[in-house]
C-alpha cells in the first residue's frame, strides 16, 4: 500500500469518525412517561428534503405537527404521499385504545401509528419531545425508538378560576398548550365566583357591567390582621367571540373545555348584579376578599328561570358533555330564615336546608339533561341525596369519592392533599406569597386516584384525576405558571402513566431536561430541583440528599453560608445537641439552588418514646409520631410538611416515656391554626406527668391569635413546687376543636388539629 493511499484512508476515516461523533441523540425524557418506549440502535434524520405523509387525514394532528415543524425549522413543509424522509400518520386499526398511538422511528422514517385523530395527536406530542430543541437548521436527530402507549385515564383535567383573578385570552390559549403537550383533555374554567363573573351572558347585561367587577381587592393574605384592601377596581369578562375561540383552539388539541357555572353558593357576584336572586333580599356588594359568603341564589321560580337562561347560553357556546355545576360551599343560614325557600322545602316535602341543597341541584340537573346535557359538580352535591346522573368531583378529601363510586356515579380525584396548586410547594421561607397548605411535586406525583376503599368494580368509577389553580393569591399570569409548573407535569404522570411505569427519580431526571423545553415554552417554572432535602434516620443522624445526578452537596454548622469550599457531604451528620445545618447544592463550584437551612433542638424529649391513640390523617402523616419529638419544629407557615401531624376531627391523646427519669422546666407545644384551611387549634387541652409519687395533671387553655401558629408554653412558673422532681412519663390529651362554626369557611365540618414539635426542656 503506498504512503499516500495510506494517508488518504487515515483521512477518510478521520472525517468518518469525525461525522459520526456528531450526532449525539438525546436520551428520549418524555413527559408523561409512556407505557413502553424502547431505544433502538440508529436514528432519523429531519433535513430540509423531509415530508410530511398523512396517510390517513388525520388532520387535527396533522396540522398541529406542520406547524410545529415549520414553527422550529423555520421553512415551508410539504405534505405528501412517501414512506422515505417522511414523518408518517397511519390508521391502525389494532390500537384499540382510543387515544393510544405508536411510533417507529428508524433511519428511513418515522410512523406514527393510531386508530383515532386524538390518539396520533399524543403520537404528534411524544414525536415533538424526541425532537432537540436546538440546531434545526443543520438537520436534527432522532433516536431510533419504538413506543407504544395509552393512557391510564380517560380524564385528564386542569383548572383554571378566573374569577378570583383574570387573565387574557392569550394566556388561557397558553395554558391549554402546555396541557395539550401533557396529554390532558378537559379544561375546567372556573368562570363564576363571588369576587367576579366573567363570561359574558347577553340576556343579563349587568352580569357584564356590575357582576364582572369588584371595587377593591384583599392585598396580602387573608389571615393578616388588620386585613388591608387596595382600593382598586379590578375585572373582565371573555365575550362570547372570545369563548369561542378558546374551545376552537382547545378543540384543536383534543381538549374539552369544561365550564364551570357555580351555584347555588359562590354566587355573590351575580347577586350583586341581580339582588333579586339572593334570599336576603337587600343589595350586595362583589367581593372583594376571598372565602365562604353567604349570600346564595335562593331557590325561588325567579333564580331558576336565570340560572336556565344563562345555561341555554353556555350549553350554545361549550360542545362539552359535561357542564360544572359548583355545589361547594353553600352556606345554609340564608335559607333557614328565608320565608321563599322554607316554602319550597314545604311544598316539596324536603327535610331540610340540605335536602333543597339537592332539590336545587337536581333541578339544574334534570334541565341540563334535557339539553342533552350532563352535570359535573363538587362533592358537595352528595348533602342530601345525588342528583341521578352527576358525576362528582372529590376535593374534600376521598370520601366523597368512595361513596359516589360504590353508587355507581363517575368520579374524579381532585382533593386538597394532591391536587390543589394553589398550596406551598417548597419549604423555602422566600416562596411567594400562597393560601397556606403544602404541596410539593413528590406528593403531587405519589399521588393514586384509586380510593383504598374501593374494589376493582367500584374503582372503574374514578374516571381520572384534576390539578386545581384557584387564583385568590395569584394576581399574574406569570404566578399562575410559577405555581402550576412543574406540579401539572407531575400530573399528567399520575393521569397517563400506569401505576407500574412511574418512577420519581427517573421523573426527577427526565424534568431536568424538561426545563429547557418549559424555557422555550416562556413558561415562568419554579424550579425547586437543585434543592437540599433533609431526613432524620434512626440513628439519630442527618441525611442530606438532592434529587438530581451530578451534584455535590455543600455544608456548614457554624451558621456560616456554605460556598464551594464548605465541607462536602458524603455521610450523615450525628445529631447530639443543639445543630444548625445550612447547605447548598453546587455543580462546578457554583451554587444552583436556593439555601437550605435546618435548625435542631436538642431538647429532653429527642430519643424519648412517643405513641398516639389515633394515626394521623393519611394525606398528612408527616415523619409518624416520632417527628413530634425529633428535635425539628414544623414550618411556621406550611402545615403539610414533613413534620406536622394532621388529624381530622378527632380527639388525641399522646403519651412520651423517657429512658430515664428526667426534670422537666418547660413544655412547649406548637398548634397550627389556620380557620381559612379548617385548621383550629385546640380550645383547651390537658397535660399530665407521672412520676413515681404520683400524676400532675393540669388543665392548659391556648391562647387563641389570629395567626398561623398558636403556641403554648408550659413554663417554670407552673412548675413551681415541683422543682426537684423527675418524671418518667408524661401524657397530653387534646380534644379536637369541634364542628367549624357558621359563616367560616368549612362551616359544618371537622375541624383539623395539626400538631408538631413537642419541646421539653
Ligand atoms: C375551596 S375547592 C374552594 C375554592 C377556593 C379553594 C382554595 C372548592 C370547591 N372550593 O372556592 O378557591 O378552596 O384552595
Amino acid at each position: 500500500m503506498s504512503a499516500r493511499f495510506l494517508i488518504l484512508l487515515s483521512l477518510i476515516l478521520t472525517l468518518f469518525s469525525c461525522e459520526k461523533k456528531k450526532v449525539e441523540l438525546i436520551s428520549p425524557s418524555i413527559i408523561p412517561a409512556p407505557q413502553s418506549l424502547q431505544v433502538n440502535p440508529g436514528y432519523f434524520t429531519i433535513n430540509e428534503a423531509t415530508t410530511v405523509s398523512n396517510n390517513d387525514d388525520f388532520t387535527a394532528s396533522h396540522d398541529f405537527l406542520i406547524n410545529y415543524l415549520e414553527q422550529v425549522t423555520g421553512r415551508e413543509w410539504e405534505t405528501k404521499y412517501s414512506d422515505n424522509n417522511a414523518i408518517i400518520l397511519e390508521y391502525d386499526a389494532q390500537i384499540s385504545s382510543k387515544e393510544g398511538y405508536s411510533i417507529i422511528s428508524k433511519d428511513r422514517n418515522i410512523t406514527i401509528k393510531a386508530s383515532t385523530d386524538a390518539g396520533a395527536f399524543y403520537g404528534v406530542q411524544s414525536l415533538i419531545q424526541l425532537i432537540p430543541l436546538e440546531n434545526y437548521q443543520s438537520g436534527v436527530h432522532i433516536p431510533a425508538v419504538t413506543i407504544k402507549d395509552q393512557p391510564g385515564f380517560a380524564y385528564r383535567g386542569m383548572h383554571l378560576d378566573v374569577s378570583r383573578h383574570m387573565f387574557d385570552v392569550d394566556f388561557i390559549k397558553k395554558y391549554i398548550d402546555a396541557m395539550a403537550m401533557l396529554k390532558m383533555n378537559n379544561f375546567h374554567w372556573h368562570l363564576t365566583d363571588d369576587q367576579g363573573w366573567r363570561i359574558e351572558i347577553k340576556k343579563y347585561p349587568r352580569l357584564q357591567e356590575v357582576a364582572a367587577y369588584r371595587d377593591s381587592t384583599l392585598i396580602g393574605h387573608y389571615n393578616d390582621t388588620p386585613q388591608q384592601y387596595d382600593g382598586k377596581r379590578y375585572g373582565g369578562f371573555y365575550t362570547q367571540e372570545e369563548v369561542r375561540e378558546v374551545i376552537a383552539f382547545a378543540k384543536a388539541r383534543h381538549i374539552t373545555v369544561i365550564p364551570e357555572i357555580e351555584l347555588p353558593g359562590h354566587a355573590q357576584a351575580a347577586i350583586a348584579a341581580y339582588p333579586e336572586l339572593g334570599c336576603a333580599g337587600q343589595k350586595v356588594n362583589v367581593a372583594t376578599k376571598w372565602g365562604v359568603f353567604e349570600n346564595i341564589y335562593c331557590p325561588s321560580e325567579e333564580t331558576f328561570t336565570f340560572l336556565e337562561n344563562v345555561l341555554d347560553e353556555v350549553v350554545a357556546l361549550f360542545p362539552s358533555k359535561y357542564i360544572h355545576i359548583g355545589g361547594d360551599e353553600a352556606p345554609k343560614t340564608q335559607w333557614k330564615t328565608s320565608a321563599v325557600a322554607q316554602k319550597v322545602i314545604q311544598e316539596n316535602g324536603l327535610k331540610d336546608e340540605h335536602e333543597l341543597q339537592s332539590y336545587f341541584i337536581q333541578r339544574i340537573e334534570k334541565y341540563l339533561n334535557s339539553k342533552g346535557r350532563q352535570i359535573i359538580g363538587w362533592d358537595e352535591i352528595l348533602e342530601g341525596g345525588l342528583a341521578p346522573n352527576a358525576t362528582v368531583m372529590s376535593w374534600r378529601g376521598t370520601k366523597g369519592a368512595v361513596e359516589a363510586a360504590k353508587a355507581g356515579h363517575d368520579v374524579i380525584m381532585t382533593p386538597t392533599s394532591h391536587c390543589y396548586f394553589d398550596y406551598y410547594q417548597s419549604e423555602n421561607d422566600n416562596e411567594p406569597l400562597a393560601i397556606g397548605g403544602f404541596l410539593p411535586l413528590e406528593k403531587v406525583y405519589h399521588f393514586n386516584p384509586i380510593p383504598d376503599e374501593l374494589n376493582e368494580e367500584e374503582s372503574k368509577f374514578i374516571k381520572g384525576v384534576q390539578g386545581n389553580v384557584w387564583t385568590e393569591y395569584m394576581t399574574t399570569a406569570d404566578q399562575v405558571e410559577y405555581m402550576a409548573f412543574p406540579r401539572m407535569l407531575a400530573m399528567s404522570e399520575v393521569a397517563w402513566t400506569q401505576p407500574a411505569h412511574k418512577n420519581y427519580d427517573n421523573f426527577i431526571n427526565r424534568l431536568e431536561y424538561f426545563h429547557q423545553r418549559l424555557d422555550v415554552l416562556d413558561i415562568n417554572y419554579a424550579n425547586h430541583l437543585y434543592e437540599v432535602e433533609g431526613k432524620l434516620n434512626d440513628q439519630q443522624q442527618y441525611e442530606l440528599s438532592t434529587k438530581t445526578l451530578g451534584k455535590e452537596i455543600r455544608f456548614t454548622t457554624d451558621g456560616s453560608v456554605p460556598n464551594s469550599t464548605s465541607t462536602l457531604y458524603d455521610q450523615p451528620i450525628p445529631f447530639t445537641d443543639d445543630l444548625t445545618i445550612k447547605a447548598g447544592v453546587f455543580k462546578d463550584e457554583k451554587l444552583l439552588g436556593k439555601l437550605f437551612t435546618q435548625e435542631f433542638i436538642f431538647h429532653k424529649g429527642v430519643g424519648a418514646t412517643i405513641s398516639i391513640n389515633k394515626e394521623p390523617h393519611k394525606s398528612y402523616a408527616g415523619s409518624g409520631a416520632a417527628g413530634l419529638i425529633n428535635g425539628i419544629k414544623g414550618s411556621d407557615s406550611r402545615y403539610g410538611d414533613s413534620e406536622w401531624l394532621g388529624f381530622w376531627g378527632e380527639d388525641i391523646e399522646i403519651e412520651i416515656e423517657f429512658e430515664t427519669e428526667v426534670e422537666v422546666n418547660e413544655i412547649e407545644l406548637r398548634f397550627y391554626h389556620a380557620p381559612g384551611q379548617w385548621i383550629y387549634a385546640p380550645e383547651k387541652y390537658y397535660l399530665k406527668l407521672e412520676t413515681e409519687k404520683g400524676i400532675i395533671s393540669d388543665l392548659i387553655t391556648t391562647p387563641k391569635e389570629n395567626e398561623n401558629l398558636v403556641i403554648s408554653n408550659y413554663n417554670s412558673e407552673r412548675f413551681k413546687g415541683y422543682e426537684d422532681l423527675k418524671f418518667s412519663k408524661l401524657r397530653l390529651v387534646i380534644p379536637n376543636y369541634g364542628t367549624i362554626p357558621d359563616s367560616n369557611q368549612g362551616a359544618g365540618n371537622k375541624a383539623w388539629t395539626f400538631i408538631d414539635e413537642i419541646i421539653i426542656r
